[in-house]
Protein backbone atom coordinates (compact mmCIF):
# COMPACT_ATOMS: atom_id res chain seq x y z
CA UNK A 1 0.00 0.00 0.00
CA UNK A 2 1.75 3.31 -1.16
CA UNK A 3 2.51 5.46 1.93
CA UNK A 4 -0.57 8.63 2.04
CA UNK A 5 0.72 12.00 3.43
CA UNK A 6 -1.47 12.74 6.17
CA UNK A 7 -2.67 16.56 6.67
CA UNK A 8 -4.37 18.04 10.47
CA UNK A 9 -8.13 18.64 10.30
CA UNK A 10 -8.89 18.50 13.45
CA UNK A 11 -8.92 17.25 16.87
CA UNK A 12 -12.30 16.02 18.98
CA UNK A 13 -11.80 15.17 22.39
CA UNK A 14 -14.80 13.64 24.14
CA UNK A 15 -14.75 13.10 28.06
CA UNK A 16 -16.42 9.62 29.08
CA UNK A 17 -16.43 8.61 32.88
CA UNK A 18 -16.52 4.62 33.11
CA UNK A 19 -17.80 2.46 36.42
CA UNK A 20 -14.84 0.85 37.64
CA UNK A 21 -15.50 -2.93 38.27
CA UNK A 22 -12.70 -3.35 41.19
CA UNK A 23 -12.23 0.40 42.93
CA UNK A 24 -8.88 1.73 42.96
CA UNK A 25 -8.35 2.02 47.15
CA UNK A 26 -5.16 3.25 47.68
CA UNK A 27 -3.13 4.80 50.64
CA UNK A 28 -3.71 8.22 48.91
CA UNK A 29 -6.54 8.25 47.08
CA UNK A 30 -10.22 5.67 46.83
CA UNK A 31 -11.22 6.05 42.97
CA UNK A 32 -14.90 4.51 41.66
CA UNK A 33 -15.29 6.40 38.45
CA UNK A 34 -12.52 6.27 35.80
CA UNK A 35 -12.69 9.46 33.57
CA UNK A 36 -11.47 9.30 30.43
CA UNK A 37 -10.96 10.88 27.41
CA UNK A 38 -11.42 9.47 23.61
CA UNK A 39 -9.15 11.42 21.38
CA UNK A 40 -9.78 11.62 17.67
CA UNK A 41 -7.43 13.21 15.47
CA UNK A 42 -9.01 13.81 11.98
CA UNK A 43 -6.92 14.04 9.26
CA UNK A 44 -7.96 15.82 5.40
CA UNK A 45 -7.32 12.24 4.00
CA UNK A 46 -10.32 10.62 5.90
CA UNK A 47 -7.61 8.81 8.09
CA UNK A 48 -8.74 9.04 11.85
CA UNK A 49 -6.04 8.26 14.62
CA UNK A 50 -7.30 7.55 18.06
CA UNK A 51 -5.82 7.27 21.69
CA UNK A 52 -7.31 8.42 25.13
CA UNK A 53 -6.14 10.06 28.19
CA UNK A 54 -6.71 8.77 31.75
CA UNK A 55 -6.27 11.50 33.89
CA UNK A 56 -7.46 9.96 37.28
CA UNK A 57 -9.32 12.87 38.28
CA UNK A 58 -13.22 13.90 37.00
CA UNK A 59 -12.35 17.38 37.47
CA UNK A 60 -9.45 17.53 35.74
CA UNK A 61 -11.44 16.68 32.30
CA UNK A 62 -12.08 19.81 32.01
CA UNK A 63 -8.74 21.92 31.70
CA UNK A 64 -7.18 18.69 29.71
CA UNK A 65 -11.29 18.90 27.12
CA UNK A 66 -9.69 22.77 26.69
CA UNK A 67 -6.26 22.63 25.78
CA UNK A 68 -6.91 19.63 23.53
CA UNK A 69 -9.42 21.76 21.43
CA UNK A 70 -7.54 24.79 21.36
CA UNK A 71 -4.80 22.26 19.95
CA UNK A 72 -7.16 21.69 17.30
CA UNK A 73 -7.23 24.98 15.95
CA UNK A 74 -3.68 25.23 16.06
CA UNK A 75 -2.57 22.52 14.18
CA UNK A 76 -5.43 22.05 11.27
CA UNK A 77 -3.02 22.67 7.68
CA UNK A 78 -0.46 20.57 9.08
CA UNK A 79 1.30 17.44 8.14
CA UNK A 80 0.75 14.39 10.55
CA UNK A 81 4.38 14.37 11.55
CA UNK A 82 4.22 13.74 15.30
CA UNK A 83 7.55 14.39 16.48
CA UNK A 84 6.93 17.92 14.88
CA UNK A 85 3.77 18.15 16.39
CA UNK A 86 4.96 17.30 19.70
CA UNK A 87 7.34 19.93 19.82
CA UNK A 88 4.96 22.37 18.31
CA UNK A 89 2.13 22.04 20.69
CA UNK A 90 5.26 21.93 23.67
CA UNK A 91 6.08 25.29 22.42
CA UNK A 92 1.95 26.80 22.49
CA UNK A 93 1.97 25.47 26.25
CA UNK A 94 5.34 26.49 27.53
CA UNK A 95 4.33 29.45 29.25
CA UNK A 96 2.35 27.56 31.10
CA UNK A 97 5.16 25.02 31.75
CA UNK A 98 6.37 21.75 30.06
CA UNK A 99 5.32 19.45 32.96
CA UNK A 100 1.56 18.78 34.42
CA UNK A 101 -1.35 19.21 32.53
CA UNK A 102 0.56 20.63 29.51
CA UNK A 103 2.52 17.48 29.17
CA UNK A 104 -0.55 15.28 29.58
CA UNK A 105 -2.47 17.64 26.94
CA UNK A 106 0.41 16.96 24.29
CA UNK A 107 0.96 13.28 25.06
CA UNK A 108 -2.66 12.88 24.55
CA UNK A 109 -2.09 14.41 21.01
CA UNK A 110 0.95 12.33 20.63
CA UNK A 111 -0.69 8.96 21.14
CA UNK A 112 -3.44 10.31 18.46
CA UNK A 113 -0.79 11.57 16.07
CA UNK A 114 1.47 7.89 15.86
CA UNK A 115 -2.04 6.04 15.31
CA UNK A 116 -2.81 7.96 12.76
CA UNK A 117 0.00 7.18 11.16
CA UNK A 118 0.66 4.28 11.85
CA UNK A 119 -3.05 3.61 9.81
CA UNK A 120 -1.93 5.08 6.85
CA UNK A 121 0.69 2.95 6.36
CA UNK A 122 -1.15 0.23 6.81
CA UNK A 123 0.69 -1.18 9.81
CA UNK A 124 0.54 -2.18 13.39
CA UNK A 125 2.08 0.69 15.33
CA UNK A 126 4.94 -1.53 16.33
CA UNK A 127 5.84 -2.35 12.95
CA UNK A 128 5.99 1.20 11.80
CA UNK A 129 8.29 2.12 14.78
CA UNK A 130 10.47 -0.88 13.57
CA UNK A 131 9.55 -3.63 15.50
CA UNK A 132 7.09 -6.74 14.90
CA UNK A 133 3.91 -8.22 16.68
CA UNK A 134 4.27 -10.79 19.41
CA UNK A 135 3.21 -11.27 22.31
CA UNK A 136 4.55 -8.56 25.58
CA UNK A 137 5.07 -10.04 29.12
CA UNK A 138 2.36 -8.34 31.45
CA UNK A 139 1.00 -8.72 35.23
CA UNK A 140 -2.25 -8.35 36.32
CA UNK A 141 -2.99 -4.61 37.71
CA UNK A 142 -6.79 -4.79 37.58
CA UNK A 143 -7.03 -5.56 41.90
CA UNK A 144 -5.33 -6.11 45.09
CA UNK A 145 -6.51 -2.89 46.41
CA UNK A 146 -6.58 -1.96 50.27
CA UNK A 147 -8.68 -4.69 51.38
CA UNK A 148 -8.36 -7.59 54.35
CA UNK A 149 -5.74 -10.15 53.11
CA UNK A 150 -8.12 -13.24 52.63
CA UNK A 151 -10.08 -11.37 50.35
CA UNK A 152 -6.89 -9.73 48.61
CA UNK A 153 -5.68 -13.69 48.38
CA UNK A 154 -8.79 -15.01 46.47
CA UNK A 155 -8.57 -12.24 44.16
CA UNK A 156 -5.53 -12.58 43.64
CA UNK A 157 -6.43 -16.06 42.17
CA UNK A 158 -9.09 -14.68 40.62
CA UNK A 159 -6.84 -12.33 38.26
CA UNK A 160 -4.29 -15.06 37.65
CA UNK A 161 -6.62 -16.76 35.61
CA UNK A 162 -7.98 -13.62 33.77
CA UNK A 163 -4.81 -14.41 31.68
CA UNK A 164 -2.52 -17.09 32.67
CA UNK A 165 -0.65 -14.16 34.36
CA UNK A 166 2.77 -14.74 35.93
CA UNK A 167 2.88 -11.55 37.70
CA UNK A 168 0.45 -9.69 40.06
CA UNK A 169 0.42 -6.47 41.93
CA UNK A 170 -0.67 -5.11 45.33
CA UNK A 171 -1.34 -2.12 46.92
CA UNK A 172 -0.18 -1.67 50.61
CA UNK A 173 0.14 1.03 52.98
CA UNK A 174 -2.94 0.09 55.40
CA UNK A 175 -3.03 1.55 58.85
CA UNK A 176 -0.95 -1.39 60.33
CA UNK A 177 2.23 -2.59 58.84
CA UNK A 178 1.58 -6.32 60.33
CA UNK A 179 -1.51 -6.17 57.95
CA UNK A 180 0.39 -5.20 55.04
CA UNK A 181 2.50 -8.38 56.07
CA UNK A 182 -0.22 -10.99 56.22
CA UNK A 183 -1.92 -9.98 53.05
CA UNK A 184 1.36 -10.79 51.09
CA UNK A 185 1.80 -14.05 52.94
CA UNK A 186 -1.82 -15.12 51.99
CA UNK A 187 -1.27 -14.03 48.87
CA UNK A 188 2.11 -16.00 48.07
CA UNK A 189 0.23 -18.97 49.87
CA UNK A 190 -2.47 -18.73 47.32
CA UNK A 191 -0.61 -18.15 44.17
CA UNK A 192 2.85 -20.00 44.78
CA UNK A 193 6.61 -19.29 44.16
CA UNK A 194 6.50 -18.90 40.83
CA UNK A 195 4.15 -15.69 40.87
CA UNK A 196 6.14 -12.19 40.26
CA UNK A 197 4.25 -9.79 43.23
CA UNK A 198 5.03 -6.23 42.68
CA UNK A 199 4.16 -3.78 45.56
CA UNK A 200 3.17 -0.33 45.21
CA UNK A 201 2.63 1.83 47.95
CA UNK A 202 1.02 4.65 45.69
CA UNK A 203 3.61 7.56 47.36
CA UNK A 204 1.88 6.82 50.54
CA UNK A 205 4.78 6.59 53.12
CA UNK A 206 7.08 9.35 54.32
CA UNK A 207 10.61 8.82 54.64
CA UNK A 208 11.13 7.17 58.42
CA UNK A 209 7.86 5.00 57.64
CA UNK A 210 9.44 3.96 53.87
CA UNK A 211 12.91 3.00 55.35
CA UNK A 212 10.55 0.61 58.50
CA UNK A 213 8.35 -1.24 56.38
CA UNK A 214 10.32 -1.39 53.05
CA UNK A 215 12.81 -3.09 55.51
CA UNK A 216 10.16 -5.21 57.10
CA UNK A 217 9.39 -7.00 53.88
CA UNK A 218 12.60 -6.81 52.22
CA UNK A 219 13.24 -10.79 52.58
CA UNK A 220 10.19 -11.70 51.25
CA UNK A 221 10.89 -12.28 48.01
CA UNK A 222 9.05 -9.37 45.94
CA UNK A 223 9.48 -8.59 42.33
CA UNK A 224 10.06 -4.47 43.15
CA UNK A 225 8.67 -1.43 45.42
CA UNK A 226 7.24 0.83 44.10
CA UNK A 227 6.31 4.76 44.93
CA UNK A 228 7.39 4.27 48.65
CA UNK A 229 7.34 8.18 49.25
CA UNK A 230 6.25 11.27 47.00
CA UNK A 231 7.46 11.08 43.80
CA UNK A 232 9.43 14.52 43.65
CA UNK A 233 12.02 13.16 46.54
CA UNK A 234 14.64 11.91 44.43
CA UNK A 235 17.20 11.79 47.44
CA UNK A 236 14.75 10.07 49.62
CA UNK A 237 14.75 7.45 46.58
CA UNK A 238 18.48 7.48 46.15
CA UNK A 239 18.71 6.40 49.87
CA UNK A 240 15.96 3.67 49.91
CA UNK A 241 17.61 2.42 46.72
CA UNK A 242 20.45 1.89 48.33
CA UNK A 243 19.50 0.72 51.73
CA UNK A 244 17.22 -2.11 50.37
CA UNK A 245 17.69 -5.50 48.07
CA UNK A 246 14.45 -5.09 46.95
CA UNK A 247 14.53 -3.22 43.73
CA UNK A 248 12.92 -0.06 44.27
CA UNK A 249 10.52 0.93 41.28
CA UNK A 250 9.47 4.61 40.28
CA UNK A 251 8.31 6.54 37.09
CA UNK A 252 4.50 6.58 36.59
CA UNK A 253 4.95 10.55 37.54
CA UNK A 254 7.66 11.71 35.92
CA UNK A 255 7.26 14.05 33.46
CA UNK A 256 9.18 13.86 29.64
CA UNK A 257 12.54 11.90 29.26
CA UNK A 258 14.37 14.67 30.76
CA UNK A 259 12.90 13.31 34.10
CA UNK A 260 13.79 10.05 33.63
CA UNK A 261 17.37 11.29 32.99
CA UNK A 262 17.52 13.26 36.20
CA UNK A 263 16.07 9.84 38.52
CA UNK A 264 19.30 8.11 37.10
CA UNK A 265 21.55 10.00 37.41
CA UNK A 266 20.48 10.12 41.13
CA UNK A 267 20.27 6.67 40.94
CA UNK A 268 17.09 6.98 42.43
CA UNK A 269 15.43 3.86 41.16
CA UNK A 270 16.50 -0.02 39.93
CA UNK A 271 13.49 0.15 37.35
CA UNK A 272 11.28 2.72 35.89
CA UNK A 273 7.95 2.20 34.66
CA UNK A 274 6.90 5.69 32.91
CA UNK A 275 3.53 6.06 32.20
CA UNK A 276 2.15 7.62 28.69
CA UNK A 277 -0.10 10.35 29.66
CA UNK A 278 3.05 11.83 31.93
CA UNK A 279 6.15 10.81 29.95
CA UNK A 280 5.25 12.22 26.77
CA UNK A 281 3.40 9.98 24.53
CA UNK A 282 5.02 7.53 22.04
CA UNK A 283 7.70 10.27 21.13
CA UNK A 284 8.64 10.77 25.11
CA UNK A 285 8.43 7.28 25.73
CA UNK A 286 10.77 6.20 22.79
CA UNK A 287 13.21 8.92 24.74
CA UNK A 288 12.86 7.67 28.05
CA UNK A 289 13.54 4.61 26.68
CA UNK A 290 16.67 5.48 24.96
CA UNK A 291 18.26 6.85 28.09
CA UNK A 292 17.17 3.80 30.24
CA UNK A 293 18.27 1.57 27.77
CA UNK A 294 21.99 3.42 27.78
CA UNK A 295 21.80 3.50 31.65
CA UNK A 296 20.81 -0.24 31.59
CA UNK A 297 17.26 -0.03 33.68
CA UNK A 298 14.47 -2.45 33.07
CA UNK A 299 11.55 -0.45 31.52
CA UNK A 300 8.23 -1.78 32.47
CA UNK A 301 4.85 0.48 31.32
CA UNK A 302 1.68 1.91 33.13
CA UNK A 303 -1.70 1.96 32.22
CA UNK A 304 -2.44 2.41 28.98
CA UNK A 305 -1.72 -1.19 27.88
CA UNK A 306 -2.52 -0.71 24.14
CA UNK A 307 -0.06 1.64 23.70
CA UNK A 308 2.33 0.14 25.92
CA UNK A 309 2.30 -3.34 24.02
CA UNK A 310 3.48 -1.19 20.49
CA UNK A 311 6.32 0.53 22.40
CA UNK A 312 7.36 -2.19 24.65
CA UNK A 313 7.97 -4.32 21.52
CA UNK A 314 11.10 -1.85 20.59
CA UNK A 315 12.05 -0.54 24.08
CA UNK A 316 15.77 -2.42 24.47
CA UNK A 317 15.10 -3.23 28.02
CA UNK A 318 11.74 -4.03 28.19
CA UNK A 319 10.68 -5.27 31.60
CA UNK A 320 6.93 -6.20 32.74
CA UNK A 321 3.44 -4.87 30.72
CA UNK A 322 0.89 -3.74 33.46
CA UNK A 323 -2.06 -4.82 32.42
CA UNK A 324 -5.30 -3.03 33.28
CA UNK A 325 -8.90 -3.34 31.47
CA UNK A 326 -10.46 -0.57 32.53
CA UNK A 327 -10.80 1.10 29.39
CA UNK A 328 -12.36 -2.17 28.08
CA UNK A 329 -16.18 -1.27 28.12
CA UNK A 330 -15.67 2.45 25.38
CA UNK A 331 -13.67 -0.31 22.64
CA UNK A 332 -14.90 -2.05 20.07
CA UNK A 333 -12.34 -4.40 19.76
CA UNK A 334 -10.70 -5.06 23.40
CA UNK A 335 -6.64 -6.05 23.67
CA UNK A 336 -6.71 -9.97 25.10
CA UNK A 337 -3.95 -11.67 27.06
CA UNK A 338 -3.09 -15.45 27.36
CA UNK A 339 -0.40 -17.49 29.13
CA UNK A 340 0.81 -14.17 30.94
CA UNK A 341 1.23 -11.92 27.91
CA UNK A 342 -0.95 -8.79 26.18
CA UNK A 343 -1.94 -9.83 22.34
CA UNK A 344 -1.15 -7.08 19.59
CA UNK A 345 -4.10 -7.46 17.41
CA UNK A 346 -2.84 -7.59 13.66
CA UNK A 347 -4.40 -4.00 12.52
CA UNK A 348 -3.42 -0.65 11.56
CA UNK A 349 -2.48 1.61 14.11
CA UNK A 350 -3.07 1.22 17.65
CA UNK A 351 -6.41 -0.91 16.45
CA UNK A 352 -8.69 1.50 18.95
CA UNK A 353 -12.23 2.44 17.61
CA UNK A 354 -14.75 3.59 19.88
CA UNK A 355 -17.85 1.64 20.68
CA UNK A 356 -20.17 4.63 20.18
CA UNK A 357 -23.25 2.93 21.70
CA UNK A 358 -20.72 3.20 25.14
CA UNK A 359 -19.64 6.53 24.61
CA UNK A 360 -22.91 7.33 24.44
CA UNK A 361 -24.13 6.17 27.85
CA UNK A 362 -20.97 6.89 29.73
CA UNK A 363 -20.71 10.47 28.28
CA UNK A 364 -20.32 13.77 30.60
CA UNK A 365 -20.39 17.12 30.06
CA UNK A 366 -17.97 19.58 31.27
C1 LIG B 1 -2.30 3.25 40.13
C2 LIG B 1 -2.84 3.20 38.88
C3 LIG B 1 -4.09 3.76 38.64
C4 LIG B 1 -4.78 4.36 39.65
C5 LIG B 1 -4.22 4.43 40.91
C6 LIG B 1 -2.98 3.89 41.14
C7 LIG B 1 -0.95 2.66 40.49
C8 LIG B 1 -0.31 1.73 39.52
O1 LIG B 1 -0.05 3.59 40.93
O2 LIG B 1 0.90 1.76 39.47
O3 LIG B 1 -1.00 0.95 38.90
MG1 LIG C 1 1.94 2.79 40.89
Amino acid sequence: MPFERLTCRGLRARPVVLPLRRPVVARIATITDWPMILIDLETEEGVTGRAYLEPYSVKALKYLVAALNDFSAELAGRPVAPVDLYEAARRSLHFVGYEGLAMIAVSGLDMAAWDALARAAGQPLCVLLGGSVGPVKAYNSNGLWLHAPDKVADEAIELREEGGFKGLKLRLGRDRLADDISTIEAVRAAVGEDMALMIDFNQGLDMAEALRRCRAIDDMGLAWLEEPVVYTNLDGYARLAADLKTPIQSGENFYGPSEVHKALQLKACDLIMPDFMRIGGVTGWMRAAAIAGAAGIPVSTHLYPEVAAHVMRVTETAHWLEWQDWADPVLQRPYTVADGAIEIPDAPGLGLDWDEDAVARYQVEV
